[in-house]
């Protein structure tokens, strides 16, 4: 609890170009939730480097991020949003829980094993203790709810057992955090593939709806959208495409996927693939809007990102100056 309220933590990854899975999967359900917690956003820049980057670009792209969550509608001078590298604390606990996470529990890690597949020239250590790391942004924060998409559960449930095993040996120390997961939405698909989630780093970029993609490109991508000969607007395992389609249009005007079925009954896919199309336009015109003023408002931002890294600091050393004490490190001198 931090002043009577819970605690949110949730980071994103500042590589590539946010898609409309991160916005419906992840961001949405931050600016909705954030009134109601405390909250801390970070730019998980340390995990970015499991991959290599071009620093100059991977700079920009970090701050396009912290921008964007702005844009999206969290609001700095009520919320933490911060870079996780401009924070030590993170990598002094993330290097503590290393030492109490097993090598057979990170070689489960689906994760692991996908982005191993991909980088096969570079399978670092840091992909590998990678949950290690997350264990540590969510646990420095004592962060009771953490809302993230589908694909991050298993990390989370990683962070859980690493918060009991530490507590069983010295004691309650770390919160115990709950995923939240959006109802609609945790899941974006590939509009290409159906059966893989929308990502950042799909290399068909028709199969992603990108937050900056104009909305030209937005509804042609849709009209390109993958389907399958049934012909009907139904919500329905055995029609992945368009289960992901209705998917897409609630999460964005808030109607239950049976008002949707209910709605297109009857219609072709070519109308309903045009009214996603002006949803998710509809969405992310005013958002883009947003974001191209505040880029243009440095000051401000550079405010943000000092006043935020302060203020996650004070919180995250509380936490870290706890755990040394209970592992046993010296107390600093003063
Ligand atoms: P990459 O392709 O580089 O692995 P990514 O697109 O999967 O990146 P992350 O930075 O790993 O994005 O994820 C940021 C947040 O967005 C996480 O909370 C994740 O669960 C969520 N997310 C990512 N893709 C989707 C998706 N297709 N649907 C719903 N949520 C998603
Ligand atoms: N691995 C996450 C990003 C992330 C995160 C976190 C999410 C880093 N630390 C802590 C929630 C809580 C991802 O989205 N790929």
């Amino acid at each position: 609890m931090i002043n009577d309220k819970k605690v949110l933590f949730s980071a994103m990854q500042a590589t590539g170009n946010l898609t409309l899975g991160n916005y419906l999967g992840a961001l949405k359900n931050w600016t909705t939730l954030s009134d109601e917690y405390e909250c801390f956003f970070a730019v998980a820049d340390l995990h970015s480097i499991t991959v290599r980057q071009d620093p100059a670009e991977f700079r920009k792209n970090a701050r396009k991020l912290l921008t964007l969550f702005i844009a999206a509608g969290i609001d700095p001078e009520k919320n933490c949003i911060y870079y996780q590298s401009q924070v030590s604390a993170h990598a002094e606990l993330a290097w503590i829980l290393n030492c109490f996470t097993y090598m057979g529990e990170l070689s489960r890690m689906t994760q692991f094993k996908d982005k191993s597949a991909k980088h096969a020239d570079n399978i670092n250590a840091g992909l590998f203790t990678y949950p290690a790391l997350m264990a540590a942004d969510i646990l420095l924060y004592q962060a009771d709810v953490v809302p993230v998409g589908k694909d991050q559960m298993q990390h989370l449930e990683l962070t859980r057992d690493i918060a009991e095993r530490f507590n069983a040996i010295y004691g309650d120390v770390f919160t115990i955090p709950e995923a939240y997961l959006g109802k609609a939405g945790a899941k974006i698909m590939s509009l290409q593939d159906p059966t893989k989630k929308m990502s950042k780093s799909d290399e068909n970029a028709n199969g992603s709806i990108y937050l900056m993609d104009d909305p030209d490109t937005i509804r042609r991508k849709f009209k390109r959208a993958v389907t399958d000969s049934e012909g009907a607007v139904r919500y329905s395992e055995s029609q992945p495409g368009i289960m992901n389609l209705i998917d897409i249009y609630s999460t964005c005007t808030g109607k239950t996927a049976e008002e949707v079925e209910k709605e297109f009954e009857g219609q072709g896919y070519g109308v309903f693939k045009e009214a996603v199309g002006d949803a998710v336009v509809a969405v992310l015109e005013p958002l883009q809007k947003r974001f191209e003023e505040l880029s243009k408002n440095k000051e401000y931002i550079d405010n943000c990102i000092k006043n935020n890294a302060e203020k996650a600091a004070y919180t995250a050393t509380k936490t870290l100056r706890k755990v040394q004490k209970k592992v046993g490190f010296s107390e600093k001198i003063r």
